[in-house]
């Protein structure tokens, strides 16, 4: 999950090969009604049960509100999923790739019904791991990180399952960042804005921003960014005060990383102990 153009998509191909190297079964399952590209072609895909540009065209909706019918059609419509999902053993991972409306993740109730129903015991019974996913690049704007690391936590409160929060693109920071400073991102603090870049920038242009006196609406304080920097102090104390909210590093380009969140989710949803005891083949035996 997470927002559009993270990298989600490229995560899951880069994951199922990783899985497909290392043999192991991966279910690959596109819920993204908009979706035309796959590195892998999808085991299940939304867009056979409905596409979001037939709902555009015929019931005159935009793209984000042909989104949520498209969800709110999934729902009357289980029987899609558990028809092929049902007869998956304990072997495969179901990676289930999600559309980058960030509107699904926070304002609309259909992903905690969707979990529901997916981790249901005597039915699915699937154990889920939600991964969020955002973009590195957003630690060099203090307002995209701390906004990004606000609709994660929404999601973590909102579906209620193992989550793991995951900076993708790490590759694209790496020579811009030292490791050392970038590790003050892997969880969000109010210290963070003590030198956020842009402050720094406006106060080296000779802005005076008073955040504790700031009025929303005195136009001054406004212009000059105070009401907007209250706005972030805000939502990073929310932050910092669930401290529910910290980061895994991920480079889809780079197999060992793929491979340490793969270890993650594992661990999560009790991969391996859920594996049969599997027999050697008989010539193994005689050997030994
Ligand atoms: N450098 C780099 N680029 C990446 C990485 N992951 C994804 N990208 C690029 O980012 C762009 C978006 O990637 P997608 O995987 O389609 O992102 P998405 O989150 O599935 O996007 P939507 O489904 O449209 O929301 C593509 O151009 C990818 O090549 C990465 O780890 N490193
Ligand atoms: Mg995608």
């Amino acid at each position: 999950m997470g927002p559009a153009g993270v990298g989600k998509s490229t995560f899951c191909a880069s994951l199922i090969t990783h899985l497909r190297l290392n043999r192991r079964s991966a279910f690959y399952v596109n819920l993204d009604p908009a979706a035309e590209q796959f590195e892998h072609q999808p085991d299940l895909d939304i867009k056979d049960l409905i596409s979001l540009e037939d709902v555009m065209d015929e019931l005159k909706l935009g793209p984000n509100g042909g989104l949520i019918y498209c969800f709110e059609f999934l729902m009357e419509n289980l029987d899609f999923l558990t028809a092929a999902l049902d007869s998956l053993t304990e072997e495969y991972l179901i990676i289930f790739d999600m559309p980058g409306q960030i509107e699904l993740y926070t304002h609309i109730p259909v992903l905690p019904t969707l979990v529901k129903f997916l981790t249901q015991p005597g039915a699915l019974d699937i154990r889920l791991c939600a991964a969020y996913l955002l973009e590195a690049q957003f630690v060099m704007d203090r307002a995209k990180y701390f906004a990004g690391s606000l609709s994660a936590m929404s999601a973590m409160i909102m579906l209620e399952v193992p989550h793991l929060n995951i900076l993708s693109k790490m590759d694209l920071v790496k020579d811009q960042m030292r490791k050392k400073d970038f590790k003050r991102f892997i969880t969000p603090d109010t210290t963070l804005l003590d030198d956020d870049p842009t402050d720094i920038a406006r106060r080296k242009a000779g802005v005076q921003v008073d955040v504790h006196s700031s009025d929303p609406k005195d136009k001054d304080a406004l212009m000059s960014g105070a009401t907007f920097k209250k706005l972030n102090a805000a939502v990073a104390g929310l932050l910092e005060s669930f401290s529910m909210v910290s980061y895994l590093k991920l480079d889809s380009t780079d197999e060992d990383s793929v491979q340490a969140i793969l270890s993650y989710i594992d661990d999560v949803i009790q991969y391996h102990e859920a594996q049969e005891p599997k027999e050697l083949p008989e010539e193994e035996y005689e050997e030994e």
